[in-house]
């Protein structure tokens, strides 16, 4: 090299240098030199300067088909309950994918005058009942012949004909004709705090917008479209049916109407459009001209009705429209001002109790490159922290537009927006993790009401659960006694209650009383004891009845076990496993509190008592795993490593049998079995793995799933991806982060149990403690430097606050004297009084 080729290379690595270390310095400071403030108003909005179909579709993520991509990973949600809509904010073509949450095929049927819940009920080619299998399958594993019994499990299924899917109702079509062929500065937008979707945009000097909202006082779904400029709103608006049934345009109405070929369900919707401008009908179209705004009010029921066995309201077709119709016809003369500001009114009222602060600053950034940013790590911790209350915020506004109280079934796998006839696991109910998980964040995140209709869906179970009971296990419930109901995996609006039509993931008793653990909760976090003894307290001692009908004797051990038993979704069939053990545990355990709470059964309270006892689900393998099979020895010799359920782990969360006060030897046991199933995981595994960290009391690793949810779980419209999309791990997200912040099933309130150190500082209000306690606390350097809490009902509260140098004051300025005892506050409060601690 000559000098001069020298001095030169000096200088551009020079240059480099500087320049990479002032690229560093940069983003460093873009990173940090961030304006977070915990305590500012920051508006909670999902937004793109697209239409569903101009904004890309991720493809790790992909349904493998264009069209369910785009619905899936880009349109909006809005709903009120009962019915709703997915947004597609087209220009030129709009499109609302509309939903109503009884619209399902199956169940009972012309075609299926035989329909009984899928269960088997006929003798098979050798002349045997399931009953007679089942007896065969307990006797065969009783004697240690496990390979027969494991075989003839393949007998305990039931029937795949008529259990039917949730189906997509049709979809509103707004065909604009615009005198434009380009339109500028477009947005779209969900707006969490006020529960309104919109989409606006601009065409020869016109501003054009629309408004968008499902009201739940008054039932119906509502769409504003304005033109504020010179040019008109001209349009052609149809509303096909995806089940083949007739549309018919009158004067400014379109009837959709039919019955579903499947099983004769009825379905009528009716379409009103409101405007000073022209409408003309023809056939299934109404064209809309010369206006200046337009209003469309929409409304739609089925004859479906929550009842055993027929699961008809009985209503003709033209009594069907007459209701439909009356709604329609309220709601129009209401007009679009009140309707909206009512629907407002309802959502804030319940949206409004919980507000969550990180810090957040409102980013000038669209949702999915907000999201893009944070996948690639080049996130500004205050976008960061927008992203990570925005979803938790997502979590409860999902939750108030698929379950409302009134409503006469919970939310299904995709709360209610389902934009095909046959959509992934028929957007069921299922019970092996799935609507448990729906139902998570709903109680601690102050929306107890929300979960009505899931307490009535499972109440609706207990009669087709008798005959399932009785026909696979012999328990026999007769002249109005009880002795038990059981479901399975999967359900339907039809009572769907036999196990499924593979054993392999059909089979799940355990299922019951998992899902009864939500159903407990009601009352763990309501206190509300009128409605434990008469709608909760008889679910739970009849399913209890249900297991401790069929507990049996293992010799070996001497514990008292459930056979046949499988392990979701993975392993050998067993007698007895720690899925099912803890299971039956968690729903004696309730069972039994709430009966002495209610001073009822004694009899039968003490029997549970002295079984519990013997059911001893948790045992501790040779590399200190929770074991998942009792015959397991060492970890990962059975079963799939990184399985994404994490059944055997249960009983820390949801449950209450594992944890740090009674048994630390089992908590640090499933800490090594998480660690085998991995932090790699999709959909509501990562859901579920949070809330499981979170319980361990390590914020840092569930922070971690939380970082690796955003970066490879979630759509562009903030759906989760099982994928496809499936909405428990939506929820499973807000309920993880709440129990990192609060825990209160171990008798007391634990603040801060799972901080990540990323989110030292923050706020968060409304949420509720067991015993309906409301609490309101902020944290800096991870410690609570503020703490509200308002009794609800009154009652002891008792507090772990990690400090007891307290002193508390309640709302009369009164000092309230308390005690400490290992290292927990208690003291006395009065239903209604608010208590500051200082
Ligand atoms: C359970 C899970 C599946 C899926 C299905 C709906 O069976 O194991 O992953 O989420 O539910
Ligand atoms: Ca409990």
């Amino acid at each position: 090299m000559t000098n001069k080729t020298k001095s030169i290379v000096a200088i551009v690595i020079t240059i480099i240098l500087i320049a990479s270390i002032s690229i560093g310095i940069g983003f460093l400071i873009y990173c940090y030199a961030d304006d977070m403030v915990v305590g500012g108003d920051v508006d909670m909005k999902i937004n793109f300067d697209k239409s569903a179909k101009s904004l890309g579709v991720n493809v790790f993520l992909s349904a493998k088909n264009k069209e369910d991509d785009i619905w899936q990973q880009n349109t909006l949600p809005i709903g009120n309950g009962m019915l709703g809509g997915s947004i597609y904010g087209e220009v030129f073509n709009e499109r609302i994918i509309f939903n109503e949450k009884t619209l399902w095929t199956g169940g009972p049927s012309l075609k299926r005058p035989d329909y009984n819940g899928g269960n088997l009920t006929e003798k098979d080619e050798n002349g045997k009942t399931v009953n007679d299998y089942y007896q065969e399958v307990k006797r065969l594993f009783e004697e240690g012949k496990n390979k027969e019994a494991s075989a003839l499990c393949d007998k305990l299924v039931g029937k795949e004909e008529g259990y039917g899917a949730y189906q997509c109702w049709g979809e509103i079509k707004i065909n604009m004709h615009h005198a434009f062929k380009k339109s500028k500065d477009y947005e779209r937008f969900l707006s969490l705090d006020n529960a309104m979707a919109g989409v606006s945009y601009k065409g020869n000097d016109t501003t054009f917008k629309r408004e968008y909202f499902a009201s739940n006082p008054d039932k119906v779904l509502v769409i504003k479209l304005i033109a504020d400029g010179e040019e008109h709103l001209s349009f052609d608006l149809t509303f096909p049916s995806k089940q083949g049934g007739i549309s018919v345009a009158k004067e400014n109405s379109i009837c959709t109407y039919g019955k579903v070929e499947d099983n004769g369900l009825m379905y009528y919707s009716r379409m009103d459009v409101i405007t000073a401008g022209c409408v003309t009908s023809a056939n299934n179209v109404l064209s809309v001209s010369g206006a200046k705004n337009v209003v469309i009010v929409v409304y739609a029921s089925t004859d479906y009705a929550p009842v055993y066995p027929n699961y008809r309201t009985g209503e003709t077709q033209e009594q069907l429209a007459e209701r439909v119709s009356l709604v329609i016809e309220k709601a129009v003369k209401k007009g679009y001002e009140d309707l909206r500001k009512d629907h407002i009114a309802d959502y804030t009222a319940l949206y409004d109790r919980v507000s969550f602060d990180l810090g957040a600053v409102k980013p000038d950034l669209t949702t999915d490159k907000l999201l893009k940013k944070y996948k690639k790590g080049v996130i500004k911790p205050s976008q960061q922290r927008y992203l990570e209350q925005l979803l938790y915020n997502y979590g409860r506004y999902l939750t108030i537009a698929s379950s409302r109280k009134t409503d006469i079934l919970p939310s299904n796998l995709q709360g209610l927006w389902n934009n095909r006839n046959n959509p992934p696991w028929a957007s069921d109910y299922h019970m092996n993790v799935n609507l448990q998980m729906n139902y998570w964040p709903t109680y601690s995140t102050n929306l107890a009401e929300c979960a009505n209709p899931l307490v009535n869906y499972i109440d609706s179970l207990r009669e087709p659960g008798r005959v399932t009971a009785s026909t696979y296990a012999g328990i026999v419930s007769e002249n109005g006694e009880e002795n038990g109901f059981v479901f399975h995996t999967q359900n339907t609006p039809f009572g769907w209650t036999c196990p499924g039509w593979d054993f392999s993931w059909g089979w799940s008793p355990a299922s019951t009383a998992w899902i009864l653990q939500n159903v407990y909760e009601y009352y763990e976090y309501t206190g509300d004891i009128e409605y434990l003894r008469k709608n909760i307290y008889p679910m739970l001692r009849e399913a209890s009845l249900y297991f401790k009908n069929t507990l049996v004797e293992d010799k070996n051990s001497g514990r008292l076990v459930t056979v046949p038993t499988y392990s979701p979704e993975h392993g050998p069939r067993t007698m007895g496993n720690t899925y099912e053990q803890s299971l039956i545990w968690q729903l004696f355990n309730d069972t039994i509190e709430a009966g002495k709470v209610l001073a009822v059964d004694g009899a039968l309270i003490e029997e549970l008592e002295s079984k519990i006892a013997k059911l001893k689900p948790i045992e501790i393998g040779e590399n200190g795993q929770i074991k998942e099979w009792y015959h397991e020895s060492k970890l990962g010799q059975i079963g799939q490593k990184n399985h994404r359920h994490l059944s055997h782990l249960l009983g820390l969360f949801p449950g209450d049998l594992i944890n740090k006060d009674l048994h630390p030897e089992w908590l640090d046991a499933t800490v090594v079995s998480l660690n085998n199933r991995g932090d790699k995981s999709t959909g509501w595994a990562m859901g579920q793995r949070i809330n499981t960290w979170a319980r361990v009391g390590d914020g840092d690793r569930a922070y971690k799933l939380i970082k690796q949810l955003f970066k490879s779980g979630l759509y562009s419209n903030m759906w989760d991806a099982h994928p496809p999309f499936q909405i428990d791990g939506n929820f499973g997200y807000t309920a993880g982060v709440t129990e990192m912040l609060m825990q209160s099933n171990l008798g007391y309130i634990e603040l801060l149990p799972s901080l990540p150190r990323e989110w030292a500082n923050g706020k968060i209000s409304g949420i509720i403690a067991r015993g309906n306690f409301e609490l309101a606390f902020e944290w800096k350097d991870s410690k609570v430097i503020d703490l509200e809490i308002k009794s609800n009902i009154g009652g002891k509260c008792i507090l772990k606050l990690g400090r007891t140098d307290i002193k508390i004051m309640d709302s009369n300025f009164l000092q309230v004297p308390y005690v400490i005892e290992n290292g927990k506050i208690k003291f006395e409060t009065q239903k209604g009084m608010v208590y500051k601690l200082v």
